[in-house]
């Protein structure tokens, strides 16, 4: 929820913790800390990597918006602006033995394969650049990009929260809207897309030119993972024609394709990238490729669920 809060390029950034589902060295390192500081942190399903998370309440402090937990003992009516401008002050430098970040590391795949989960998202990173805003949708999608190191200045937004989908289409076109001097790039599942395609059209309409990913992967994948029989006929789609919407849309002179190989996917990239129009691509990826958060959670139904 909070990615991209902190500058990934930082050299004390060490990484994403989200409990016991990814990245084994980071979690052990944020539950072996004398005390965890949490600023505006919230402790909810996803964040915790399905529950999965366990900071000792008495060794750790909660600076929320209007108050503040340290260990039991809670303070009303405190605003964290107030808290951080007194406490940064007061801070010490210190080095500490900490794990080294690491992104996704580079694609895998050869150019004719199909697109698969070690092509896609290392791919998708590697065309990230400072200042970008990548916005990504709930879903498998955000799942694997939540893990990529962002260039410094560059901003991620996913709304991990409630997971409402059919938002990131609409945020997108909010946020290229807002700043439109930067790179706004849109990775949504197909599903979410559904609900709010028709946004697309706004980009035309405000001369924007954002570099839109559709990843069509036959249905609800997300919810075929975490359902008990991911068949079931909620998690199909009607089929539609996604790199068609564009230009039934007026968006003239887009950059549009479909592609289902990496090397299909790498030169689409590499003609967004130099473009200058707007772009979608829908990447077309069968039910095999799940981002691995997306694979944990499904390994993790049960303390999801339970909790
Ligand atoms: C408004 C709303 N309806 C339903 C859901 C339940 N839901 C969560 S993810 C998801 C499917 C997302 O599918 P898609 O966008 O195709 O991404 P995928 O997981 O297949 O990559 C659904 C239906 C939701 N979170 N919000």
């Amino acid at each position: 929820m909070d990615k991209s809060v902190l500058d990934e390029t930082h050299p004390q950034y060490i990484g994403m913790y989200d409990g016991r589902l990814m990245n084994e060295e980071i979690r052990a390192f944020v539950e072996g800390c004398d005390c965890v500081l949490g600023i505006g942190a919230m402790l909810t399903d996803f964040n915790t990597g399905a529950f999965t998370a366990r900071i000792d309440r008495l060794k750790s402090i909660s600076i929320r918006h209007n108050s503040v937990r340290v260990g039991a003992a809670l303070y009303p009516n405190v605003e964290m602006k107030d808290v951080l401008a007194a406490l940064a002050p007061k801070l010490t430098r210190k080095q500490v033995q900490a794990p080294k970040r690491h992104g996704l590391g580079e694609p895998v795949g050869q150019s004719n394969d199909k697109i698969s989960v070690q092509y896609l998202y290392p791919r998708w990173q590697q065309m990230l650049k400072p200042g970008d805003i990548l916005v990504a949708e709930t879903g498998t999608s955000s799942m694997g990009v939540g893990f990529t190191q962002m260039p410094k200045d560059a901003t991620f937004h996913n709304q991990t929260l409630w997971g409402a989908i059919g938002w990131a289409t609409p945020a997108a076109f909010g946020a290229a809207l807002a700043a439109p001097e930067r790179r706004t790039i849109l990775i949504t599942g197909e599903g979410s897309h559904q609900l709010t395609a028709q946004e697309v059209s706004q980009f035309q309409r405000y001369g924007l030119k954002p570099i839109i990913f559709v990843l069509n992967n036959d249905g609800y994948l997300i919810e075929r993972l975490l359902c008990k029989d991911p068949n079931i006929y909620y998690n199909d789609l009607a089929k539609w024609r996604y790199h068609k919407l564009p230009d039934a849309m007026g968006c003239e002179g887009w950059l549009t394709a479909r592609v289902v190989t990496c090397g299909e996917l790498d030169a689409a990239v590499r003609q967004a990238e130099v473009g200058g129009t707007g772009a979608y691509v829908e990447v077309v990826a069968d039910r095999s490729v799940v981002s691995p958060l997306a694979q944990k959670l499904h390994d993790s139904i049960s303390t999801l669920y339970a909790a």
